[in-house]
């Protein structure tokens, strides 16, 4: 694919969000698009929010827990990236309208206290991270039905990324041990979900390891500051007007939002 095609594909992505009405998946009209045009795709549709005075402040993986392969019915990690716009505020609300067809999820969130520009070892990811919380993403894939067949159709589609939400508290990655922190993930004060942090990755210190790999194939550096969601440890649920969501996660805290 040419530059050409690739900008086209993320201008018809990007009016898809700003519009909030669902398109057609790229791979019905592009049956052979590549992982790595599906980046450019997405670089593109990133550089046309920053072009809009957005920021960018950070990046997520996703896919990599079991239960979001399977519901997606993909099989590998990918990446996107977070914008400031896309940040919400710990119990803060959230307005329906702002989407399409929204779900939640219970992840973990890193920042990072260094720049990142090579692929990392595990010891340096624990240097490179100066905190770590509990976090929600919240998707709203641009495609019909939420529904995309391949990994390069969401890749494009920058993840599914729609907005993020950080618990209040941060804590410093080296009190504590992110092996097997049980994730209760709440629906009007109703446990839905429940889980444990090695789902994430088998533990998620390794999404940070991944993104520092693939992320600097794309020839994409990890700033200092920089929020690095780890992907969920569970299904993403679907958001519905008048409920709330919270996400306790062992020894990081609470994060919340309303959803109007
Ligand atoms: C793709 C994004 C997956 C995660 O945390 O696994 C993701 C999707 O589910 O639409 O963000
Ligand atoms: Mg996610």
């Amino acid at each position: 694919m040419n530059q050409n095609q690739t900008m086209a594909i993320a201008e018809y992505l990007d009016n898809a969000m700003l519009e909030r009405k669902e398109v057609d998946r790229i791979t019905l009209t592009h049956p052979n698009l590549s992982l790595e045009d599906a980046y450019h795709i997405q670089a593109h549709g990133i550089q046309r929010r920053v072009g809009r005075g957005e920021k960018v402040i950070g990046f997520k993986m996703g896919l990599t827990s079991r239960a979001k392969r399977e519901q997606m019915n993909l099989n590998s990690p990918i990446f996107g990236v977070l914008t400031n716009q896309m940040e919400l505020q710990d119990k803060g609300l959230f307005q329906l309208e702002k989407s399409i067809h929204p779900k939640i999820e219970a992840e973990i969130a890193f920042i990072l206290g260094k720049d990142v520009t090579a692929p990392l070892t595990e010891s340096q990811a624990y240097e490179a991270c100066s905190g770590v919380c509990a976090a929600m993403e919240i998707l709203d894939s641009r495609f019909v039905g939420f529904k995309y067949f391949s990994l390069p159709d969401v890749v494009a589609d920058n993840c599914s990324s729609s907005y993020f939400v950080l618990s209040g508290e941060i804590i410093s990655i080296h009190k504590v041990d992110l092996s097997h922190l049980l994730m209760s993930f709440y629906k009007d004060g109703q446990s839905i979900q429940q889980a444990y942090s090695n789902e994430i990755s088998q533990h998620p210190i390794q999404s940070l390891i991944q993104l520092s790999e693939m992320a600097l194939k794309q020839g994409i550096n990890l700033p200092r500051g920089s929020v690095i969601l780890a992907g969920a440890a569970t299904q993403a649920i679907a958001l519905t007007s008048g409920s709330s969501f919270s996400l306790d996660v062992e020894s990081l805290g609470t994060v919340s939002i309303s959803v109007k």
